[in-house]
């Protein structure tokens, strides 16, 4: 990747994970480690790889995006708001009553939310059906979903990835953050879903493994996606859960908790001094 694209793309994720902080701190909840762990490959979605219109947020012949982890709002919203979709300002209303920028997401209220989600394995399902229907209307888009690890002991998910095999659902990414935790502790302790490479193939699915911190890995991922025919792609992003925020990294605490005044500041002195 050239250099002067690979730095736009590090500081474009340095603002994603700097609206993430700003969100929780400011909202006093919401969800920081699964957010901050899906920074790089939002910032490549919405600033290389999909094909969207800020302006025309509900073009028909866009891109989906799907974010089936639908807690991870924080990361959602600080992309959308970096790409132009709404100002930046409103991540300081995040999950205030008189904001669009609701803890889970909203389709019908917030600018470039292309699907509700919240309950975990819905999303995925959702993905499909918008595939399907690209299809079947001969529409050239991409439907993108991003399905945590946690969330695949979802039987849904497998479900939903039958349905994507059956109806050779090309036009379909998942992605699949594999942070190792979830709300609880270590995905492997709670219900262990791996190994996710061999059950996607079983799936029928075209496996491709990333580095989901590194994007020269997800460019040459989201490329053999797109250059595969007659079945879906799953790329199981290999990731760390609060990434950038040394303190958060790693820790299924903060899979649901906000920082404090104090946290905070640290926790953006730590993203800024990558910015130099
Ligand atoms: C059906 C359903 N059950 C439980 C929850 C509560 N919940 C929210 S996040 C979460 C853990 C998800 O873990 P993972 O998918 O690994 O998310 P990440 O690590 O990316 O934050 C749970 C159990 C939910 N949202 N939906
Ligand atoms: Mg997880």
């Amino acid at each position: 990747m050239e250099q002067e694209k690979l730095e736009f793309l590090k500081r474009t994720t340095a603002n994603i994970r700097l609206g993430i902080l700003e969100a929780t701190y400011s909202a006093a909840s919401g969800h920081p480690g699964g957010s901050l762990s899906i920074a790089e490959i939002l910032a490549y979605l919405y600033f290389e790889e999909m094909n969207i219109d800020p302006k025309n947020p509900k073009w028909e012949d866009r891109d989906r995006l799907v974010l089936s982890k639908g807690h991870t709002t924080p990361a959602l919203y600080a992309a959308l708001a970096e790409r132009g979709f709404f100002p930046r300002e409103e991540l300081k209303k995040f999950r205030q009553a008189d904001s669009y920028l609701e803890g889970h997401p909203d389709m019908k209220g917030t600018p470039g939310v292309d699907m509700t989600t919240g309950s975990l394995g819905l999303g995925i399902s959702a993905a499909c059906g918008m595939a399907l229907a690209g299809k079947i209307a001969g529409k050239s888009y991409r439907v993108y979903a991003i399905v945590g690890d946690g969330e695949a002991e979802e039987g849904q998910v497998w479900e939903a990835s039958m349905f994507a095999n059956h109806y050779k659902l090309d036009n379909l990414c998942v992605i699949l953050d594999w942070n190792g935790l979830q709300i609880d502790g270590r995905v492997t302790d709670v219900m262990n879903p791996t190994p996710f490479d061999k059950k996607f193939e079983a799936f029928g699915y075209n496996v491709v493994m990333v580095d989901a911190h590194d994007f020269n890995s997800i460019e040459s991922g989201f490329a053999a996606a797109r250059a595969c025919r007659g079945r879906p792609t799953a790329i199981i992003a290999v990731s760390t859960k609060g990434k950038g925020v040394s303190f958060m990294e790693n820790q299924a605490s903060w899979h649901g908790s906000a920082p404090n005044a104090e946290q905070y500041a640290q926790a953006v002195a730590e993203i800024k001094a990558t910015l130099n």
